[in-house]
């Protein structure tokens, strides 16, 4: 494995551990897992069993049941991966800052690994964690192909900037990934298996958001679905990804999301196909360069989730056309109930509410007529990233602030001709979206269906 992947967050002499811990997070899933290949990687340098830990928060950046749900679905499947490899899986509950230091202690661990993740709430995590314990303690990308610190020194100003770093940076990083081996040494202390109904029952979370049917959580299933559009819709992906109304797009965002399956191993499936580049490109496009330029912005921008964020001219011309009057302005709530005077815009909203997946082109129009019918960016940042924290199933995600940020504050793209409230920001009006797809089919779809009742 390359090395590069790696970083130490807490140096320290490794005396033979009683066994190394992965800590898993952001990658849940046994195979493709480099942060797992470099925990088992140690432990057999050692002779010492390797066991892997989740800790689980009840309240994570507002996510409900809908996204528990899922993501408890693929642990389960991940426990069982692991118990055939020999490798215990552990479930610890709370706030990591404790629960991994204790977990540490009671099990004896001499190292520790974890994965990397962009996010503020994780750097926090991760921070407490190397302040109370004082094993070696490394960090694994196993989330992107070229890992975030090398693809970029810096916040890169858009797609075109980045690009060409992350393509010449690929040879050495998109390699075959090798299983996790069966382990040598088993744990002493004796195999348990979780009770997954408890935990899911004793979840203090918000129930009232249905979870979803159409997608079945974990790194199997993530597999069936990348096998089948790869089959089915890669060579069309590019002239039917952007009409709502075709089912163009992979769905693989909330396997990606939860880390069920990683974009190795789908770039790796995609090239392995041979398919004409030319159709293969924008599938790699989305899923390597904007994927990794989310990472990077999370990385290298603290404020990646609020308007000081955005660049500098964008904020200018929001301050500009800060008093323009606005047609109309909505409050978080009619926006979440899908009452505004817009059927598109509302149909986009169920969609979202009632699937938990709104269409991506849709994703932008939907962002920007927040910000058009807000009284301010910020209200309009706070409003677009709550409702699609709450209600998608990949929400939470350096895509989701990165994919707000771009549509409300104009980041990793450039200044458009000025117009009221926008400024240069760029706009997008149901009349562009008529001339692009079937608007009467896609509000059709979406208006017979009612929302479930939102939270009281
Ligand atoms: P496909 O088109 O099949 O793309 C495959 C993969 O490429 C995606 O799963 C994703 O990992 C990556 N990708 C595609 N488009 C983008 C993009 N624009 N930026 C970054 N990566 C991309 N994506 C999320 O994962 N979570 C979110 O919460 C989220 N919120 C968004 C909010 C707004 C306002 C906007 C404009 C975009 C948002 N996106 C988000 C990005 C994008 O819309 C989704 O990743 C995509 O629609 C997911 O569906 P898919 O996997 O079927 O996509
Ligand atoms: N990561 C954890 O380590 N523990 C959790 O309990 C947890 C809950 C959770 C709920 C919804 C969600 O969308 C993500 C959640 N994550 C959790 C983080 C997730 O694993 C990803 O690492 C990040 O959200 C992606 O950046």
């Amino acid at each position: 494995m390359n090395d590069k992947r790696v970083r130490a967050l807490r140096e320290g002499v490794c005396k033979r551990p009683g066994a190394v811990a992965y800590w898993m997070s952001r990658d849940q899933r046994a195979g493709d897992n480099w942060a797992l290949l470099l925990a088992q990687r140690i432990a057999l340098q050692h002779r010492v069993p390797l066991v892997v830990v989740f800790c689980l928060v009840p309240s994570f950046l507002g996510a409900t049941m809908r996204q528990y749900g899922f993501m408890l679905g693929g642990l389960e499947e991940v426990e069982r991966d692991l118990a055939e490899k020999d490798i215990p899986f552990y479930l610890v509950q709370g706030s990591p800052e404790e629960a991994l230091p204790d977990f540490v202690k009671m099990h004896g661990i001499g190292v520790l690994v974890t994965d990397f993740d962009p996010l503020r709430i994780k750097r926090k995590w991760k921070e407490g964690v190397v302040r109370r314990v004082t094993v070696p303690f490394h960090e694994v990308d196993a989330h992107n192909i070229v890992p975030c610190w090398w693809a970029s020194r810096k916040q890169e100003y858009a797609a075109h900037t980045f690009r060409p770093k992350v393509r010449r940076a690929l040879p050495e990083f998109l390699d075959e990934v090798p299983p996790v081996k069966k382990h040598p040494y088993p744990s002493k202390e004796r195999m348990h298996m979780v009770d997954w109904d408890g935990v899911r029952v004793a979840l203090p979370v918000d129930r009232s958001i249905p979870e979803v049917d159409w997608v079945k959580p974990g790194e199997k299933a993530a597999r069936q679905r990348m096998e089948a559009f790869l089959a089915e819709k890669l060579a069309t992906y590019d002239e039917s990804r952007n009409d709502p109304n075709r089912d163009g797009q992979s769905s693989l965002s909330p396997y990606l999301h939860f880390g069920h399956i990683s974009a190795q191993r789908v770039a790796i499936e995609v090239t392995r196909r041979g398919l004409d580049r030319t159709l293969a490109e924008p599938f790699l496009e989305e899923l390597i360069v904007r994927g990794e330029l989310s990472d990077n912005f999370c990385f290298h921008n603290p404020r990646y989730d609020s308007v000081e964020g955005f660049p500098e001219w964008a904020r200018r011309t929001l301050e500009e056309h800060r008093a323009d009057r606005r047609e109309y302005v909505y409050s978080a709530e009619r926006f979440e109930r899908a009452e505004t005077h817009d059927e598109l815009w509302n149909a986009a909203q169920r969609q979202m509410v009632v699937s938990g997946k709104m269409h991506g082109y849709m994703r932008m129009y939907w962002a920007k007529k927040i910000l058009e019918w807000t009284e301010s960016a910020e209200k309009a940042l706070d409003v677009a990233c709550y409702l699609n924290d709450r209600y998608e199933l990949d929400g939470r995600d350096p895509n989701g602030y990165v994919g707000v940020a771009w549509s409300v504050g104009g980041v990793h793209d450039r200044a458009w001709a000025s117009r009221a409230v926008f400024g240069k920001i760029r706009y997008m009006s149901y009349k562009g979206c008529r001339s692009k797809f079937d608007v009467d089919e896609y509000v059709a779809r979406w208006s017979s269906v009612k929302p479930e009742p939102v939270s009281p």
